[in-house]
């Protein structure tokens, strides 16, 4: 049976990763695992086939014979236990680095997400030009964590694993906000990320079905 994942019909960024679909396509490409990808308008992700896969209605989902999921995280955690290459067999390691994958979903991306809100969705309030660098005083607390952390390493915990995939996921979505590019070793590290060949196949197919889906 062959993995199924739900993208959107037409994302919002128009193909540039940033939808959810790209951190889970990502995983299967680092495990090798081939899927198929169903795309979803935005009606169709409220309709009941596809809030029995997610209750709230977003996509990603992930299909594979009698097991649905949702939320990446979880999918991710679900093919790096499955296959090699994404967790390390040492248990204390492994461990580890399921708590990265935990940091990047739990502690790292709520602030930059904060932020997609206040710079996007926010923008127009009396109240935006106020609150903003309060918002951007939260993903730099976080940044400066983190980046002291990683120092000059290649990876968060030795080998390259699934908390590395999130939160490379997590902090490419800080790039249009010019924040990443003050952080020389966490832009060093989403690069390094962007530029594994996994990364670079699961970005080219979500960005060809974009184009498509533009026509
Ligand atoms: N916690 C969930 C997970 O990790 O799976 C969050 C899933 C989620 O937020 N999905 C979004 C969604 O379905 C798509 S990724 N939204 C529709 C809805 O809630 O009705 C979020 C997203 C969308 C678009 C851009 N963009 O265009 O830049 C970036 C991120």
């Amino acid at each position: 049976m062959t993995i199924t994942i739900t993208a959107f019909e037409r994302s919002p960024d128009g193909g540039k990763g940033l939808a959810r679909d790209t951190r889970v396509r990502w995983a299967l490409e680092e495990v090798g695992q081939p899927y198929e990808v169903r795309l979803v308008s935005f009606a169709q992700m409220k309709a009941p086939d596809h809030l029995a896969l997610h209750p709230f209605g977003q996509i990603p989902t992930y299909e594979d014979g009698s097991l649905s999921l949702f939320e990446t995280g979880s999918i991710v955690f679900h093919l790096a236990e499955q296959h090699a290459g994404l967790l390390p067999g040492d248990r204390n390691a492994r461990a580890r680095a399921i708590t990265w994958m935990f940091a990047a979903l739990n502690t790292v991306e709520p602030p930059i997400l904060d932020l997609t809100t206040a710079r996007i969705f926010e923008a127009d309030k009396p109240w935006s030009a106020e609150r903003l660098p309060l918002v951007k005083d939260r993903v730099h607390a976080r940044l400066d964590q983190l980046s002291a952390r990683l120092g000059g390493a290649d990876w968060l915990d030795g080998a390259f694993s699934a908390g590395d995939l999130l939160m490379v996921s997590v902090l490419l979505r800080l790039r249009m906000s010019g924040l990443l590019d003050e952080y020389q070793n966490l832009a060093a590290y989403v690069a390094r990320g962007e530029a594994r060949p996994a990364y670079v196949r699961a970005f080219a197919a979500q960005f060809a079905i974009n184009a498509l889906s533009a026509r």
